[in-house]
């Protein structure tokens, strides 16, 4: 795929919103602020489609980008941001959750992480219930930059023994560097295209 033609096709706010996409979606999930916004930009090659921000959650709707009419990636609000206040956190668990649980279309997930930290609870709570849905899952390491080669291989080692994963499920990630956002968008392009075979 190309990647040319990108576009913005809408947004879920609330849950049960009819879905803008009619293509197969992968979405990526994890923390506010753990770089989901800047690694689609990176995937697709774009600077600003995505909206990036220092201040942890601030996408607040699930925002849908089709790529080359034939997949869709679904940026998703963040999950378990302390500072974010509770009560507009508990609104977007039921969007997450929702969308997560009832999009026939969706096909896979990226799951990111801080290559700089552990999984935290909501990390694993998130994994769990991916895997009681069933929905294939990609791990990606974010803000590989930020770490030396020995600490990189140390995190990628280190995450994939504590959530017993084998290793071409985790890509090590940079969204600055670009390092491993080939790897992560050839992934996702299979996932795409065993869901339909
Ligand atoms: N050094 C570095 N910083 C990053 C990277 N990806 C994201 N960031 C920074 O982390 C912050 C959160 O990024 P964002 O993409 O908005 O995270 P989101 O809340 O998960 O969508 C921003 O200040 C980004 O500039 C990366 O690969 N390397
Ligand atoms: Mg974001």
């Amino acid at each position: 795929m190309t990647r040319d033609r990108i576009e913005f096709v809408g947004a879920q706010r609330r849950p049960g919103d009819p879905l803008p996409t009619r293509l197969p979606q992968v979405a990526v999930v994890g923390r506010s602020n753990v770089g989901k916004s800047s690694l689609i930009n990176a995937l697709l090659g774009r600077k600003r489609l995505a909206r990036v921000s220092k201040t942890p959650g601030r996408t607040r709707e699930i925002h849908f980008y089709e790529v080359d009419e034939r997949l869709c990636l679904v940026d998703l609000p963040g999950y378990g941001f302390a500072s974010v206040p509770a009560e507009v956190r508990q609104r977007w668990t039921p969007l997450i959750e929702s969308y997560l649980s009832t999009s026939p279309g969706l096909v896979g997930v990226v799951l990111l992480l801080d290559a700089r930290r552990g999984p935290s609870q909501d990390d694993r709570g998130m994994i769990d219930q991916l895997a009681r849905l069933g929905t294939p899952t990609l791990f990606a390491l974010t803000k590989v930059d930020k770490l030396s080669r020995s600490e990189r291989h140390r995190a990628t080692r280190s995450i994939q023994e504590t959530l017993e994963l084998p290793g071409d499920q985790v890509v090590a990630t940079s969204a600055v560097s670009g390092e491993g956002t080939e790897t992560l968008w050839k992934s996702v392009v299979s996932a795409v295209e065993e869901a339909a075979s």
